[in-house]
């Protein structure tokens, strides 16, 4: 189970805040946590809303830099634009992961090659022209066009993580079941790697880690890979190691026992 570090992400207010006045330690702390908390990629969004391109390259480039000097944790790239996404891989080095290709003109194969020239592995999302899908059928239209974009660029369907697209469960209250039948299609049918933004699920709602740790129990007996989520989250990381455990996929009972001893698990 890959996880993600979703906490350097500029849509959360201290993040921008903190890349708006260069506030280099909070985000190293915020990286050596996530790190040392048993996320395996970090996250990083630096989209400020200025709607300036130019600072934006700059602005990842910068974070890309910090967070290298804190944290041997490869990075995740997360921008839907190819001017960022390829600033960052280039300060990055091979090995991040693109967050995301999508079926957009001007995207699919452009975020493709960038992902194999710099060897990345690569989070898909099931958006095309017309947006975001409303059911589980188009989302595997769409998936269906990203694997054949793959092919075609020659870039191994082994390195793809395909996300269903979770969304708030206070605005669509099917969110969380269409989310699961996704990702139990995307296994079943295209034989894909998945991952999925856990935290959505719970925006706007009490009591958020509840929501998150709930659907992630869920997600994982339908055979989820990954995650992008709050590491910090004692909770939701507890709710891994119990479920993985009962799923027969921890020998032993390792890494539940591990985390116990390093007084990870809450109840
Ligand atoms: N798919 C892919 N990438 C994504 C998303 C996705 N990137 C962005 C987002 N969705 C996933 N990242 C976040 C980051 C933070 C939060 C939600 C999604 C968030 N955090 C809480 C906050 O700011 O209050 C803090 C943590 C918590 O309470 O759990 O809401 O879907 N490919």
């Amino acid at each position: 189970m890959l996880i993600i570090g979703e906490l350097i992400n500029a849509t959360r207010k201290p993040i921008r805040e903190a890349v708006l006045s260069k506030d280099k330690d909070y985000l190293q702390d915020l990286a050596r946590k996530q790190d040392e908390a048993g996320a395996h990629y970090l996250d990083v969004n630096v989209a400020t809303g200025t709607g300036k391109q130019e600072k934006e390259v700059e602005d990842i480039k910068w974070a890309v830099q910090l967070m290298k000097e804190v944290t041997e944790k490869p990075l995740a790239v997360d921008t839907t634009s190819p001017e960022v996404m390829k600033a960052g891989l280039e300060a990055h080095g091979p090995g991040a992961m693109v967050n995301s290709v999508s079926a957009e003109e001007g995207r699919l194969h452009e975020f493709i090659r960038l992902a194999k020239q710099y060897d990345c592995q690569v989070i898909a999302l099931p958006v095309g022209e017309g947006g975001i899908p409303k059911d589980v059928a188009g989302r595997l239209e769409i998936s269906r066009e990203i694997l054949k974009a793959a092919e075609e660029e020659d870039y191994g369907i082994d390195k793809f993580y395909f996300d269903p697209l979770l969304m708030p469960l206070g605005v669509d209250d099917q969110s969380g079941k269409m989310a699961l039948e996704a990702i139990r299609s995307f296994k079943a049918e295209l034989k894909v790697k998945t991952t999925v933004g856990l935290s959505n699920v719970s925006h706007g709602m009490p009591q958020r880690a509840l929501l998150n740790r709930s659907f992630l129990a869920l997600a994982l007996y339908e055979g989820l890979d990954s995650a992008i989520m709050n590491p910090l989250e004692k909770s939701a990381m507890s709710t891994l190691y119990a479920t993985l455990a009962l799923m027969g996929q921890d020998t032993y009972c390792g890494n539940y026992l591990r985390a116990y001893r390093r007084q990870q698990l809450v109840v």
